[in-house]
């Protein structure tokens, strides 16, 4: 049984987390907080049987616990648990409060997340019924609490079941193309999109179908006297080097009539004070103040991400009655979309700099949402930051992410552009759908705006280019609507996206910048469903859906590529956890179920064949899926940043997976770097050199994403496999902040001379001093032509003040090469990278390994 035993806030014990820099204390007990999270057990409706639950959790992870299902991500074993989202499930809990508890005059019991359709009884007696997992209910429960046992209990109703009398009740059957309803035993009834409620639960083209129910967020309980500090949302209207004039916005809601003092205070001083009749019930006070020549918060590379703790306190006859702190960074941050020679530009501008936006969009880190622990958050921002990113889309189909990911988001200088929660579907315009939405997104915008990380906030993700209103086209979807029901469907969408959404983010942020679909070119109705290229943003799909060449990614203009990436396989360790050895070939039933491209693996292998030999072999066909996907991955950041200023972003898809799986991601299930993360730390340095045939010429450029100009020595060497130099160049050259230019152009006899193209490569090398600050390889011929016979590599290891290393030589080239220690988990510093000969190559491993087992156990992959 849980018990609450005045867990009480005083002075600084609990407010010390949050920054409270106070000399005064405080005098009174006000408040009392504690989180539900034990004594819960589950039942399916109606049965006799109770299990023990986890909460936050989900039914599937409970029943997993209990052993009552096998592992949901084991080969086919998602398809045995589709019975699990048809019945309805109940938990509950009982809990005592302790005298001081119950003599508070304010109690309150909130849910940060109901997964979804729930009626709530405490005691036996409803409090309340639900309809909305992306919403906080809160629910007045003064005066229902006893001394000695309580019963709260949850009753979730089918989510398929409820979606399918949404759709009944809505009457059109509503567009959504990722829906795996016959996987679930539905038939074609895509319900999920009228059921608010994460869409990606029912399957999407990298995800399984597991529609889970259950409290996936805190229970918390709450008891107070007199005032509460309910939100305080620290606004920055003007932000610069010299000043930053702020304003405290705090919502208090008091008990009684009284006149307090209220101040706002950072690093042990109080910045400002002022005297505040408070009526009885919400009240709303601003309170303006400025912070002279403030730390400015900055994105990962270009400066330090400040972040000021600040502390609102109420207080009364001298004496504190309560205080609420709040982290923010300050900064000016803004989309600027403006007229330009070729249309309109698309870019963010920090701190009155425009920043070119390097990163990518995430996915929710698992199916099962409450698996994904702080450590799990830190571990996905810093892989972003590690990676030289600086931005991440927070893409439509998922989750309104836990504050954990904004505030490594916030320590890491990562962007935000969150996307409201809709994707790839139209959705139901009832008002109750369009009331609850509406809710929806005032919770999550409250609870996210302090956040200096938050850039942009989008409506939806690609609704707009599928449905292309107005016009032919699209994915197709009107065709099965009347002219009358199309009005209807996008009155809908005009309604949520142009009108709602637009007007929570504008009443409830400090004029945060909103774009109502991704990808588009513009918001007006002429611009309706087309995807950018001189204005606006861009998914680029040519790769891969449109099975256009990598060289296309040059091809195609684009101010702000929004999407574009390429799948591979997971590593062999990951698919280890999913599949067992008779499974091991692409066509099996097991690796076809973890891989969900509608165009599945025989797409890799079509690239693959444009670019490397294939191999027969299944583990190397998994590690060359690699080694293309870091292909991909390159090219594509570098036509993106060889077309700075015209183009002011490059987001991959995807940094993450939610289950082990063949995807898009970077990084896996299990948050092992592929090959193409890698790439991506190195193509999104802020200065690099980027070079690019084009047909005979090689095309020397450089790009500066830094702020300040960069000089440096440009050399490039032509040499042959095992080493030979055949010729070299050598330029001083200036790279201006946020350009790009072509430094050198060479051309492809000139360089080859009598050599053959089959055994030699150019490197291209930007260097400042002694400090490298990019080095490429370029190949004459594609991969699958070049004379790579089989390496000798000597790989030593050596420990130097407790860190172990490799270190790694060779007489002849030696393509993307993969170290990997078989069944012990370790990281490379460096790995998939080509080895040149005459080179010692110095990587640190991160293992428990001694350098003699290193040296013994080290296995490696290349490019044959
Ligand atoms: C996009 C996304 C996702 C999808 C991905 C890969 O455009 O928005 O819906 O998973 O492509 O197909």
């Amino acid at each position: 049984m849980n018990k609450i035993i005045g867990a009480l806030f005083i002075g600084c014990s609990i407010w010390g987390m949050l920054g409270c820099s106070t000399e005064k204390k405080i005098e009174q007990k006000t408040e009392i907080r504690t989180e539900l999270s034990s004594g819960w057990e589950f039942s399916q409706r109606d049965s006799e049987v109770w299990l023990p639950a986890t909460v936050p959790g989900t039914v599937h992870t409970d029943l997993l616990a209990n052993g009552k299902i096998e592992d949901p991500f084991y080969r086919m074993n998602e398809l045995q648990l589709q019975w699990i989202d048809k019945k309805d499930w109940e938990y509950r809990t009982f809990f005592s409060v302790d005298k001081e508890f119950l003599e508070k005059k304010n109690q309150r019991l909130t849910f940060h997340g109901l997964d979804t359709y729930a009626d709530v009884y405490l005691n036996g007696k409803s409090i309340g019924v639900t309809d909305n997992m992306f919403r906080t209910w809160v629910f007045d429960v003064s005066g229902q609490l006893k001394a000695d046992s309580n019963e709260l209990r949850v009753v979730f109703a089918s989510p398929t079941r409820r979606g399918l009398e949404e759709m009944e009740r809505y009457g059109l059957r509503l567009p959504a193309d990722n829906d795996q309803s016959e996987r679930g035993g539905m038939g074609n009834n895509r319900v999920s999109v009228y059921t608010r409620k994460a869409p990606y639960h029912y399957g999407w083209d990298w995800g399984p179908r597991l529609v889970t129910s259950g409290i996936w967020r805190p229970v918390v309980l709450e008891a107070w006297n007199n005032v509460k500090v309910e939100d305080v949302f620290i606004r920055q209207p003007q932000v610069t080097r010299e000043e930053a004039r702020l304003i405290a916005e705090v919502c208090i809601n008091s008990d009684k009539r009284q006149n307090v003092e209220v101040e706002v205070a950072s690093e042990g001083k109080v910045l400002v004070r002022e005297s505040k009749e408070l009526k009885v019930g919400k009240n709303e006070i601003s309170i303006p103040y400025s912070i002279l020549n403030p730390r400015l918060w900055w994105t990962n590379g270009l400066g330090k991400q400040e972040l000021y703790d600040f502390t609102v306190r109420v207080v009364a006859e001298d004496d504190v009655i309560v205080e609420k702190g709040v982290t923010t960074g300050l900064r000016s941050l803004k989309l600027v979309r403006e007229k330009d020679q070729w249309g309109e530009s698309f870019g963010f501008e920090l701190n009155g700099v425009p920043v070119f936006a390097k990163g990518a969009n995430a996915i929710p880190n698992d199916v099962f949402l409450p698996r994904v622990t702080r450590d799990k958050y830190e571990k996905m921002v810093a892989d972003a930051a590690n990676a030289n990113m600086n931005m991440i889309r927070i893409w439509g189909g998922g989750i309104y992410e836990d504050d954990a990911f904004f505030e490594f988001c916030d320590k890491y200088g990562i962007m935000v552009w969150q996307d409201f929660m809709f994707a790839c579907a139209m959705y139901p315009g009832n008002p109750e759908f369009l009331d609850n939405v509406r809710e929806e997104a005032i919770d999550n915008v409250v609870r996210l705006r302090n956040h200096p990380s938050i850039a942009l906030w989008c409506g939806n993700n690609e609704n707009a280019l599928a449905w292309r209103h107005g016009s032919p086209g699209g994915w197709g979807w009107k065709n099965q609507f009347t002219k009358a029901e199309q009005d209807t469907v996008f009155k809908a969408y005009y309604e949520v996206f142009h009108e709602i959404l637009p007007g929570v983010v504008e009443q409830y942020t400090d004029g945060d910048d909103y774009w109502p679909s991704s990808p588009m070119a513009g918001p007006e109705p002429t611009q309706h469903g087309l995807d950018g290229t001189t204005s606006g943003d861009q998914h680029y799909w040519g790769v891969w859906h449109g099975f256009r060449p990598l060289e296309s990614f040059d091809e195609v203009t684009t101010r702000f590529c929004s999407e574009y990436g390429f799948q591979s396989f997971p590593e062999m360790s990951t698919i280890e956890t999913y599949a067992s050895p008779e499974d091991y070939d692409i066509e099996s039933e097991v690796m076809k179920s973890h891989q969900r491209s509608y165009i599945g693996n025989g797409r890799i292998l079509d690239y693959m064949k444009m670019y490397y030999r294939v191999p027969d072999d299944f583990e190397q066909f998994i590690y060359m899926t690699h080694v293309l996907q870091g292909l991909s991955t390159k090219m594509g950041i570098e036509a993106h940043r060889r077309n700075t200023p015209y183009c002011m972003g490059s987001l991959i898809w995807q940094i993450n997976d939610c289950w082990p799986v063949a995807s898009w991601s970077t990084t896996d299930y299990y948050h092992k770097w592929k090959a193409a993360h890698y790439v991506m730390r190195d193509c999104f340095k802020e200065v690099i050199v980027a070079p690019k045939w084009n047909g005979d010429t090689l095309a020397i450029y450089g790009v500066n994403n830094g702020l300040d100009s960069t000089r440096a020595m440009l050399s490039i060497e032509v040499v042959n496999f095992a080493g030979r130099l055949c010729l070299s160049y050598h330029k001083g050259v200036k790279l201006a902040p946020n350009t790009s230019a072509v430094l050198f152009q060479l051309e492809r006899d000139t360089l080859l001379a009598e050599a053959s193209a089959r055994n030699t490569m150019v490197v291209v090398r930007l260097q400042d001093g002694y400090e490298i600050l990019d080095e490429k390889n370029v190949y004459f011929e594609y991969h699958k032509d070049l004379d790579l016979s089989d390496p000798r590599l000597s790989i030593e290891a050596i420990e130097e003040k407790g860190e172990k290393f490799i270190l790694v030589s060779t007489g002849r080239l030696v393509c993307n090469v993969m170290f990997y220690l078989p069944g012990v988990p370790a990281f490379f510093s460096d790995n998939y990278c080509d080895i040149l000969p005459g080179r010692e190559y110095k990587i640190k491993v991160d293992t428990d390994l001694s350098p003699a087992e290193i040296e013994k156990r080290i296995k490696i992959r290349y490019v044959h």
